[in-house]
């Protein structure tokens, strides 16, 4: 067995570990730790999202997304059914692929059309822009088991020629709004075909001027064993590499590693072939991608747990400015009411006397003559004290009014369950050494 060869069996034993970190991380995010809490689990996503926290939450991909760009015939679509190992996709000479087919792996062999797929891929939501996409626009589900497919989104693209050819959408602003959301992009150039076209240097152009790209580009000449002589193939090999010279970034580190798809008869071929590379590209975006996830699930455990403090301390803050509201507003109450009553007692020895003339009897009495005594004085200033008593009285009440606007703070429920998400947030955190464990054993590295 060929060192290469051994090397990919170990990968396609240990795709399924990979995998399985992968769908651990993503199980996370939905559901939390199943079975762990007897008050029922709740995934990242719920707690971040929950009304205590209002945080937003994306959950990672389970996938690594691989978008296949190149000219027409380039081999985009025979290269994902070699992967795959199924003829999932149409393959030949004429134009054979129009639209976006995601390729990815499910429990049975099924076909989305656009509707599904943008229901499917929720990051899809905003490609319906492009006018004319819908229809042309699929995802096939399969059930190989082949290499690392469990891990690997496919995206096959419209084949780029010049010429007539009209595309049912702007082409060139799909590919790059495509560019973003994935997490690498394979460009196959043809030996035979139409490797240069305009349309074909376009489309690397831009998606070399366009930051969210540039790094995820890799580039393949495919259909190397479609060039017999060695010296044509080194001759295409010069051709493509000057066209794109001009074209790319970084343009001295770059390789143009050549590959074909290998005879299904197993026959031996004389011509070099770097397949593996192609799959190596992928596996290795794979544990980056596992790696990135690993890292973003402890960041946001880490997020979860600053925001509960976070959300703690303002409700403690707020709980503390009620209490001082409230007692302003109080106070506020008991002068407004003073000022009532003072205006009241105002009404009250300014009409007396006129009532002690009617009752000379009840006002014999000690305090009600000393009222009667200062009534000609309150009669003489009436108006001048009861605006000021009005005015304080009217005063007070609106102080009150202002400061007593108590803020909302959280129930005891509430504390419950902050804390509740609290101890679930550092429960998943402990299970993150534990994937950590599980992703080096996919590498085959001891510690
Ligand atoms: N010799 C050789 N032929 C290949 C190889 N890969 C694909 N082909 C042939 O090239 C032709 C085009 O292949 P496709 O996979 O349909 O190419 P494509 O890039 O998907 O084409 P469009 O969808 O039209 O853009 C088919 O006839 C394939 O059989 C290869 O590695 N070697
Ligand atoms: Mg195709």
């Amino acid at each position: 067995m060929t060192k290469s060869k051994h090397s990919r069996l170990q990968e396609e034993q240990l795709a399924p570990a990979t995998e399985k970190v992968l769908r651990q991380i993503t199980t996370l995010y939905e559901q939390g730790l199943v079975g762990d809490s007897p008050g029922g689990s709740m995934g990242l996503q719920d707690i971040a999202q929950s009304p205590q926290l209002q945080m937003t939450m994306r959950k990672p991909r389970k996938k690594v997304s691989c978008m296949v760009v190149g000219n027409h015939s380039a081999g985009k679509s025979s290269f994902i059914n070699w992967y795959i190992g199924e003829g999932i996709q149409k393959t030949g000479v004429a134009i054979e692929t129009r639209g976006f087919t995601f390729v990815t792996s499910g429990k049975k062999r099924e076909t989305l059309t656009g509707e599904a797929t943008i229901r499917f891929y929720d990051f899809l939501k905003d490609f319906q822009q492009f006018e004319g996409i819908i229809p042309n626009l699929f995802t096939e589900i399969s059930p190989s088991k082949e290499k690392n497919f469990a891990c690997v989104d496919w995206i096959d693209t419209p084949g780029l020629v010049d010429g007539e050819m009209s595309y049912p959408f702007d082409v060139l602003k799909a590919i790059l709004w495509m560019a973003e959301h994935v997490d690498m992009i394979l460009i196959f150039f043809d030996p035979i075909g139409q490797a240069t076209c305009k349309r074909t240097m376009e489309v690397v152009s831009a998606l070399n001027n366009y930051p969210p790209a540039v790094e995820k580009l890799h580039y393949f000449m495919s259909k190397a064993d479609a060039v017999e002589k060695e010296h044509d193939r080194q001759r295409v090999l010069i051709q493509i590499t000057q066209n794109l010279a001009t074209r790319i970034r970084n343009s001295h580190a770059f390789n143009l590693p050549t590959f074909y798809i290998p005879p299904e008869d197993g026959s031996p071929c004389p011509i070099p072939n770097a397949i593996e590379e192609v799959c190596q590209s992928v596996d290795k975006s794979i544990n980056m991608t596992v790696q990135r996830n690993l890292r973003v699930l402890k960041e946001d455990c880490e997020n979860i747990l600053a925001r509960c403090n976070k959300v703690l301390a303002d409700d403690k803050q707020m709980k503390a400015e009620n209490l001082s509201r409230r007692m302003y507003g109080i106070l506020y109450y008991l002068l407004a009411s003073l000022s009532s009553c003072l205006l009241v007692s105002l009404v009250v020895t300014r009409i007396l006397p006129s009532i002690c003339n009617v009752y000379d009897e009840a006002c014999a009495h000690g305090g009600v003559r000393s009222l009667v005594r200062i009534s000609p004085a309150v009669a003489e200033h009436f108006m001048f004290l009861s605006t000021i008593s009005l005015v304080l009285f009217g005063f007070f009440m609106l102080m009150g009014k202002i400061t007593w606007r108590i803020k909302p703070v959280f129930s005891k429920r509430d504390l419950k369950k902050i804390d509740e998400y609290r101890v679930m947030t550092k429960k998943i955190m402990e299970t993150e050494q534990g994937l950590y464990d599980e992703y080096f054993k996919t590498l085959g590295a001891e510690r």
